[in-house]
Order: C-alpha cells, then sequence, then structure tokens
C-alpha cells in the first residue's frame, strides 16, 4: 500500500474539471484519504518545485501554480504512485496516449492539470509539505475492508 500526492491543478480548477480528474483516480482505484482546497503562495510553490529551480520555466512554473486556488489530495493504494502516473500520462500533454486525463483534456506541457509525485520518497516529502499526519483518514482497514484489499 503506497500514497501519493495529488495536486489538481489552477488550469483544471478554472475549465471546472476537477470532479472529472479526482474522478478518474478514484475509479481508477485509488482511494482518497486526504483533500483541500488550498491557495498556494511562493514559499510553498518553491519548496514543492525545489528541483526545477534552475530549469527556465521556474519562473511561469511557480507563477502558475500560485496563480488560484489548487485541490491538494492524498490518494492511496496498490503502487500508488506508478498508477497515479499512468493515470495523469506523460508530462507533455502532446505526447500522452489518448485515455490518459493530460492525453485526453489538455495540449500544452504548461498547462498540463495534474501534478502527481514521481516516486514514494518524494510522495512522502509532498505529502508532508501540504498535511498535517491528523488531516490523513485513519479509517483506513475499513476502507481496505470495502475496497476488498484485505
Ligand atoms: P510532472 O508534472 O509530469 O512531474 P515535471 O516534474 O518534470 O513534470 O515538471 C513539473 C511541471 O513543470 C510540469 O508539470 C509542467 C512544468 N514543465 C515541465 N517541463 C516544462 C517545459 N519544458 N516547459 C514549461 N513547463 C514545463
Ligand atoms: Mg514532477
Amino acid at each position: 500500500m503506497e500514497r501519493t500526492l495529488i495536486l489538481v491543478k489552477p488550469d483544471a480548477i478554472q475549465r471546472g474539471l476537477a470532479g472529472e480528474i479526482i474522478s478518474r483516480l478514484e475509479r481508477r482505484g485509488l482511494k482518497i484519504v486526504a483533500m483541500k482546497m488550498i491557495q498556494m503562495d511562493r514559499a510553498l510553490a518553491s519548496k514543492h518545485y525545489a528541483v526545477h529551480q534552475s530549469k527556465p520555466f521556474f519562473g511561469s512554473l511557480v507563477e502558475f501554480i500560485t496563480s488560484c486556488p489548487v485541490i491538494a489530495a492524498v490518494f492511496e493504494g496498490p503502487s500508488a504512485v506508478q498508477v497515479a502516473r499512468r493515470t495523469m500520462g506523460e508530462t507533455d500533454p502532446a505526447k500522452s496516449p489518448a485515455g490518459s486525463i493530460r492525453g485526453d483534456l489538455a495540449v500544452e506541457v504548461q498547462h498540463n492539470l495534474i501534478h502527481g509525485s514521481d516516486s514514494p520518497e518524494n510522495a512522502t516529502k509532498e505529502i508532508a509539505l501540504f498535511f498535517n499526519a491528523s488531516e490523513i483518514l485513519s479509517y483506513q482497514r475499513e476502507i481496505d475492508r470495502w475496497a476488498g484489499y484485505s
């Protein structure tokens, strides 16, 4: 069982695609264990995207992700990181397969609708940036039973 951080980005909120995106991850089989809508500030955005600090697109990336509220969520399930990434598609929507969120719903790399952690280690770090432990559901055993995981 694994957890991943998902952000429904400003373009998705503005286009009214939040429900569609969350729904696709849920229908895939991942479970929501935490969720909130927040306005990211520059400090949080810089920490979240620290690995991209030296990239030419860093400034516009921070500008974009702080431009309006996002939905931050933790999804849980077997291989949640990889399952979410495959459901999202590639970083560049133009290279994403049909059937993926980015491949079906987006066209430009800067406005690719969704963030998903790229490794379990980064997921743990990213989740801690957005959520306290007390904000993540503790009735996981019940969820597992409903989902047939145990
Ligand atoms: P991902 O979001 O698939 O993990 P990433 O971590 O490489 O992709 O990059 C973070 C975000 O930065 C990405 O979702 C969109 C933006 N980005 C990446 N490459 C870019 C580029 N070449 N030009 C503009 N924005 C880019
Ligand atoms: Mg990334």
